[in-house]
């Protein structure tokens, strides 16, 4: 089966940061992990959102057009995500004509539906989010903004209407059928809480005006007097890049990852606009919490945001993987938000990684080297197999299952219990005792040693999507990289078609990961 991943596409008034990093992290770790499925092929896109009128604002205090700050800052975002390691197949920005072209396509076929008809807005705006709050609302934030405590500004407008109070009924019921539609269940939660005051008709255009802000974006089909709404010109991103001959089997995505911020466009709006269009709806929307610093949320205004200067430094000093795995198995999936901080940084990439599967892949290589000349040994597999299966085998299940519900965490935990199980095996079996008389016990250090070769090998399969270039040098020094195309499952079997043979070389190759010192400065 084809599956789309995606991310929010990101503001380019800005350059990015560690938590668009994140989002982007988090659909990578999972692409990958649907590669690795090789159920089918998958779509991971990200991208940006250009038509913001901050971004005209931003542009002109730079003294550029907001084409030419959108291309600087767009660059950014895609050198971030490359130094991340993220795999997206395709990167959408939406001054693109392929985009713009398509969102005509989608307002028009709404026009003609009789779902978009023009009236008149009174509403509270906040300039800083480009969103329009309710009466309610705005009063509750007591007319500043909630992100950002500017004032709200007044304003009436003869606007384009998307009529979203005709979807209550159909949402309610796609919801009540689709549990998982949005996750986690406290955000799925909230988003019915605010559903059940009821939806009405949402503005989805801006007049156009001599200010040079009002005239950047898409102007609505017959009539340039007034532009698309940025956030619905945006949402539309990820149905334009999919709806094309080669890759419209991809749609309806597997899931869309964002952030709290941006929970009720993807939970409410987006989905009635599929509707209206006649489309499928995605399967989850996915909305993790924010990444905070020191306990305090990042903004402009503290001025400390974990840069990519500052993620570059980690990388440099403890591997990208590393980070990699720090972010994702840290970070604030679910709805809790996550502390970004050094000294955590450090005791988890010292027990995970340096202490974890560095340390075990690096033990079990030096004793096959020094005890069998770097070459795996034969075994005697019914006893192989019996302590597998009463310790280990139930990680992959675990894995799997957790990983098919997004929760990456629980997965690497999974698969991080098969190294503990190694290292509990060579703790309750002493091979470099037993190697003391090889004559008398070669053939159960052989057992002992294969065994846990074999059991690393799988969970470095596990453990890949998190941290691909670590696992793959493991690979290479234990000549055991999986063939392309070949399923999970298929890899994993313990001692199956891809396992570890006898007489494979098993060579220490350097370590993965240095131990830390806690007591040393974050990297700067
Ligand atoms: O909202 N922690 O773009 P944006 C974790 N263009 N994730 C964070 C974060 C934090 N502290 N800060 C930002 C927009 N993010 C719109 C989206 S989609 C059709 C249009 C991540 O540049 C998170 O994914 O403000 C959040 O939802 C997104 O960046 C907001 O990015």
């Amino acid at each position: 089966m084809p599956t789309y991943i995606t991310t929010p596409i990101y503001y380019v008034n800005d350059r990015p940061h560690i938590g668009h990093c994140y989002t982007t992290l988090l659909a990578d770790v999972t692409a990958r992990f649907y590669r690795l499925l090789a159920e089918g092929p998958v779509f991971f896109l990200t991208g940006t959102d250009e038509h913001a009128d901050k971004v005209v604002t931003s542009a002109a205090a730079h003294d550029m057009t907001p084409l030419q700050w959108a291309d600087r800052n767009a660059a950014e975002f895609k050198k971030a995500f490359a130094f991340m390691n993220c795999t997206s197949d395709d990167f959408i920005r939406t001054t693109e004509d392929r985009h713009k072209s398509k969102v005509l396509e989608y307002i028009r076929a709404l026009q003609k539906k009789g779902d978009i008809y023009l009236g008149d807005y009174v509403g509270w705006f906040d300039e800083s989010q480009e969103e329009y709050l309710t009466e309610t609302a705005a009063k509750e934030a007591n007319f500043v903004s909630p992100v950002t405590g500017k004032p709200l500004v007044k304003k009436v407008e003869k606007n384009y209407f998307f009529r979203l109070s005709a979807y209550q009924a159909p949402l309610q019921k796609h919801f009540d059928s689709h549990p998982a539609f949005v996750m986690p269940e406290a955000r799925r939660n909230e988003v019915l809480g605010r559903f059940r005051e009821g939806l009405q008709d949402i503005p989805i255009s801006r007049a156009v005006t001599s200010d040079p802000t009002s005239q950047w974006g898409i102007r609505m089909p017959d009539d340039p007097s007034h532009r698309i709404y940025v956030w619905i010109d945006a949402l539309f991103n990820y149905l334009s890049v999919v709806d094309t001959p080669e890759r419209r089997s991809f749609w309806p995505p597997a899931v869309h990852y964002i952030a709290k911020d941006i929970l009720w466009f993807h939970a409410v709006i987006w989905p009635a606009l599929l509707l209206a269009l006649g489309r499928e709806l995605p399967a989850t929307v996915y909305s993790h919490a924010y990444w905070v610093r020191d306990g305090r949320k990042m903004s402009k205004s503290l001025g400390n945001f974990v840069t990519i200067e500052v993620l570059q430094a980690y990388a440099q000093k403890y591997s990208l993987d590393a980070l990699r795995w720090y972010l994702v198995t840290q970070g604030p999936q679910g709805a809790t938000d996550a502390d970004f901080s050094h000294a955590k940084f450090v005791e988890v990439y010292n027990a995970d990684l340096a202490n974890g599967i560095g340390n075990c892949a690096s033990r079990v290589s030096n004793m096959i080297e020094k005890y069998f000349a770097g070459s795996l040994p034969e075994y005697q597999s019914a006893w192989i197999d019996r302590r597998w299966e009463t310790t280990s085998a139930d990680a992959i299940p675990t894995y799997l299952r957790a990983a098919r519900a997004l929760d990456f965490g629980a997965a690497f935990e999974a698969a991080s219990s098969l190294i503990k199980d190694v290292d509990d095996l060579i703790s309750e079996t002493k091979p470099f005792t037993l190697a003391k008389d090889m004559s008398a016990n070669g053939a159960e250090v052989a057992n002992i040693l294969a065994c846990c070769a074999e059991s690393i090998r799988v969970a470095s399969i596990l453990l890949a999507p998190a941290m691909p270039q670590k696992m793959a040098q493991l690979w290479q020094a234990w000549g055991c990289t999986p063939p392309a195309g070949v399923g999970l499952e298929a890899l994993c079997t313990f001692n199956g078609p891809h396992g570890l043979k006898p007489g494979a070389r098993i060579t220490k190759g350097d370590a993965l990961f240095m131990r830390a010192d806690p007591a040393e400065a974050p990297p700067a």
